[in-house]
């Protein structure tokens, strides 16, 4: 901080808070909808911590009345929320299930109904199954073809009614857990199959985009992008150059594309010298490099950064197959193995921890800095509004007399609340901040005691809780935060 006086938040600033499908819907087989690659990878013995899933999760679909209601007592101003593709289209591609369409518009209709403005987006990992098993799911340019066809259902129906639209949830992490790390569905270890796979996700991304822009004219619309800043070890040259290499490879790669329509050159260079750059017809460059096709802002999901040192671990590379089950390791922070083309950073940067921050229980840095570094980064070069789609605190809470007292989740988001506030003096253009996670939910692959809510949900890894809701001390902190416009955290 180097201001005497922060300014304030603008007037009309998004204080939200998110959640996505697969973590708290539930009702898995109700209403028609098909099942998608993670209602298949959960019940997978051994893919989940004590193989928890999201059958039941914490039942948002029978329970939305009662959770909308706790936003607007919050006073919530934004709510973002994911569409689960298999509810809507249920084998991905074919017919349009109206039960799933009507989830939503009630849904919809209760936030409007309560000043809340919907955050909707389109793909939050929950590929539908078929499209998985049909065609290898992003593998395929068919899934290009169903995922527009989807959108456009999407638009027609909630274009009226929903104006702030993001595509594609952190598409960084789910093709690399997906195809390189085998964390997650559909549980492979191939680079070359991940970007791919990848840059399939961004021509479909494009192209929704453009359609977005001639069907919902009145709306706003951009990726949610899982961005950290690339720290250098030390002013060894040698480390910053690390670092310049680490931020192409791991956040140029995707906002380059999303904004400009080109992959950067340094990582593309390095790729097609591996064998492992996916080929971009020229059509595909087409699409890509349409104005059209550029989000109106971006979404971005901060948790923190990185920091890196020149490749000194070429040859003593561990095995964390193990820890990275579960993701302790979390990741961004994932250290490769092996062999070269499968592991094209290694004489790029090599990951090392940083000193200078502390860490949640789970592994992850704390670090608000890291958000106006990001913020700032991320504006300089792309110069579009920023919307902060996700950040939180995983932790583990008790419950006592009937009350959570969370101070820590408190602290966390105070210091990032702050952050954002110097990240708007400094002049970024930032129209809102959506926490995660509004209420408590299945975390992807730790099961429901790794908690970020601001509701308490009385649910557990052996999936029997009562599924009562319980606001939390960070609750009423919030609430205060949004009552005063962010001045008075
Ligand atoms: C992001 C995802 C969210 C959420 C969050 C916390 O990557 O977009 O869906 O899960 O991380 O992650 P975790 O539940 O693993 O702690």
């Amino acid at each position: 901080m180097f201001y005497k006086k922060l300014d304030n938040f603008p007037k009309d600033f998004l204080w939200g808070a998110s959640s996505a499908a697969y973590q708290i819907e539930g009702a898995a087989n109700e209403d028609g909808k098909g099942p998608s690659i993670w209602d298949k990878y959960t019940h997978e013995k051994g893919n989940t911590y004590k193989d928890t899933n999201g059958d039941v999760a914490i039942d948002h679909y029978h329970h939305y009345k009662e959770d909308v209601e706790l936003m607007a007592k919050m006073g919530l101003k934004a709510y973002r929320f994911s569409v689960a593709w298999s509810r809507i289209i249920p084998d991905g591609k074919g017919k349009v299930n109206p039960k799933g369409i009507e989830f939503y518009h009630n849904l919809i209709k209760d936030l409007r109904d309560h000043n809340i403005e919907p955050v909707l987006t389109m793909y939050h990992w929950d590929l539908p199954l078929n499209l998985q098993e049909k065609y290898q799911g992003w593998e395929s340019r068919e899934t290009i073809k169903a995922f527009r066809k989807y959108a456009q259902v999407l638009y027609r129906e909630f274009g009226d009614e929903v104006k702030y639209w993001v595509t594609i949830n952190e598409q960084n992490v789910f093709t690399s857990m997906g195809y390189r790390w085998g964390t997650h569905p559909p549980k492979k270890h191939d680079i070359k199959a991940m970007f791919l796979a990848n840059h399939h996700v961004n021509i479909a991304n494009a192209l929704v985009v453009k359609d977005f822009h001639q069907m919902v004219p009145d709306g706003l619309i951009g990726p949610s992008f899982g961005y950290g800043p690339v720290y250098p070890k030390t002013c060894d040259p040698n480390d910053v150059l690390a670092a310049l290499n680490a931020q192409d490879f791991n956040d140029n790669w995707w906002l380059d594309v999303y904004c400009r329509g080109k992959y950067p050159f340094f990582t593309k260079k390095q790729l097609t010298d591996l064998g492992i750059m996916p080929e971009v017809t020229a059509e595909d460059q087409k699409i890509l490099e349409d104005p059209e096709a550029y989000p109106d802002y971006l979404g971005i999901n901060y948790y923190h950064g990185g920091t890196v040192q020149q490749n000194r671990l070429e040859k003593q590379v561990d095995d964390q197959k193990d820890e990275r089950k579960f993701n302790k390791v979390d990741p961004y922070l994932m250290q490769p193995k092996g062999d070269k083309a499968q592991n094209p950073e290694v004489p790029m940067f090599n990951n090392v921890e940083n000193q200078y921050v502390d860490k949640t229980k789970w592994g992850w840095e704390i670090d608000p800095t890291g958000m106006r570094i990001a913020l700032r980064e991320i504006y300089e070069k792309y110069q579009l509004p920023i919307m902060i789609t996700e950040n939180g605190l995983g932790a583990l809470d008790i419950v006592k007399d009937g009350k959570i007292n969370d101070t820590y989740r408190i602290n966390y988001l105070k210091d990032h609340v702050k952050a954002m506030k110097e990240a708007i003096t400094d002049g970024v253009d930032l129209i809102g901040y959506c926490a995660w996670s509004f209420t408590d939910l299945l975390s992807w692959l730790n099961g429901y005691s790794k908690r970020y809510g601001f509701v308490y949900v009385d649910q557990n890894d052996n999936e029997n809780g009562s599924l009562k809701r319980i606001p939390k001390a960070s609750f009423s902190w919030y609430k205060q935060v949004i009552a005063s416009d962010g001045n008075d955290e």
